[in-house]
C-alpha cells in the first residue's frame, strides 16, 4: 500500500523537481496527469525516472475525448489518447493508467435524464475498446484502471460493483478497477464493504476527503477504508487527488504523515 500524489499538487516544473519535493515530504510516488501532448514529455519523464523518480500511475485528463464519448470522432481520439498513455506508462514503469468511461459528459440526475445511448450500447462500445486496449496494456507491462465517478460526473460506472462486473465480463487480465474515496463516499452505501467485495480486482485508489480537499480535512473515516484495503491484501498505489486547504509545503507533509500512520 504505497502513497503517491498527483503531480499538479507538487511544486516544481519537471517530474524530477516534483519527485524531489514529494519524496522529501513523505510520498513514495507521483501520479502523472495524462493531458493532451503527454507523449511529448517522454524524454523528460525518462530522465527523471533514470534519476530515481517513481511514477505510480497516469490519470487520463481531458475535457473532450474519452473511451466512452458519445461522438464517434471524439471516442476514437479518446481511445488513441489512452493507447498513448499506456505506452508511456509502460516506459516509465507506472503500475497503471486510470480512465473513467467519460468525465462530465452525461448525468442521469440532471436534465435530460435519459442518455442518448442505451446501456447495452455503452457496454458493447466499452467492451470493444477495452478489449483492444487491455491487450496493449498487457504488452506494455502496465494496467488499465476503470474509475467509477459520482452520478453528477458520469452515467456508466458510479459504483465499484458496476466496474468489477464489467471487468469480469471483459476478462482481460490487464484491466482492473480503482476506487476514488471521494466518489465512493457519495455512491457507496458502505465504502469499506465495497472495497472488500471488489477484492483483488481493486488495484488503485484516489485519496480525497468528503469535500474533495486533502484527507483529514473533511469527514471521511480513512482508518475504516485502510482497514478494508489491508483485508483484501491491497498492493497497489493510493494517489492523492484533491484540493489543498493551504500551501503544499505546509499541507502535504502533514497529509503524508497522517496517511502513513493509517496503513
Ligand atoms: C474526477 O472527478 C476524477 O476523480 C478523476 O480521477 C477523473 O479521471
Ligand atoms: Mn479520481
Amino acid at each position: 500500500m504505497r502513497i503517491a500524489a498527483q503531480e499538479h499538487l507538487l511544486p516544481g516544473a519537471t517530474l524530477a523537481e516534483k519527485w524531489r519535493f514529494a519524496e522529501s515530504v513523505g510520498f513514495e510516488g507521483v501520479e502523472l496527469r495524462g493531458e493532451e501532448g503527454f507523449a511529448d514529455r517522454l524524454p523528460e519523464l525518462r530522465d527523471a525516472v533514470a534519476d530515481g523518480a517513481v511514477v505510480s500511475s497516469v490519470c487520463v485528463i481531458s475535457t473532450t475525448s474519452f473511451i466512452g464519448s458519445f461522438d464517434p470522432d471524439r471516442r476514437r481520439e479518446g481511445v488513441e489518447r489512452l493507447r498513448d498513455l499506456i505506452d508511456v506508462a509502460g516506459e516509465v514503469g507506472a503500475r497503471g493508467v486510470v480512465t473513467p468511461n467519460a468525465y462530465g459528459q452525461f448525468s442521469r440526475n440532471l436534465p435530460p435524464f435519459t442518455p442518448p445511448r442505451s446501456d447495452d450500447e455503452d457496454r458493447a462500445i466499452l467492451l470493444e475498446a477495452l478489449g483492444e486496449l487491455g491487450e496493449r496494456a498487457a504488452s506494455a507491462g502496465t494496467l488499465i484502471y476503470l474509475e467509477p465517478l459520482n452520478r453528477y460526473e458520469d452515467h456508466v460506472w458510479n459504483r465499484i460493483e458496476q466496474a468489477t462486473a464489467f471487468c469480469r465480463e471483459l476478462d482481460s487480465p490487464a484491466v482492473k478497477v480503482m476506487g476514488d474515496l471521494f466518489h465512493m463516499n457519495i455512491e457507496e452505501p458502505d465504502p469499506p464493504a465495497a472495497i472488500r467485495a471488489a477484492g483483488g480486482l481493486l488495484d488503485h485508489v484516489h485519496l480525497a476527503d468528503s469535500h474533495r480537499y486533502e484527507p483529514g480535512a473533511g469527514h471521511i473515516d480513512f482508518a475504516a477504508r485502510f482497514a478494508a484495503l489491508r483485508d483484501i491484501g491491497f498492493e497497489g498505489w493510493m494517489a492523492l487527488e484533491c484540493r489543498l486547504t493551504g500551501a503544499p509545503d505546509e499541507v502535504l507533509p502533514r497529509v503524508a504523515r497522517h496517511l502513513r500512520s493509517l496503513r
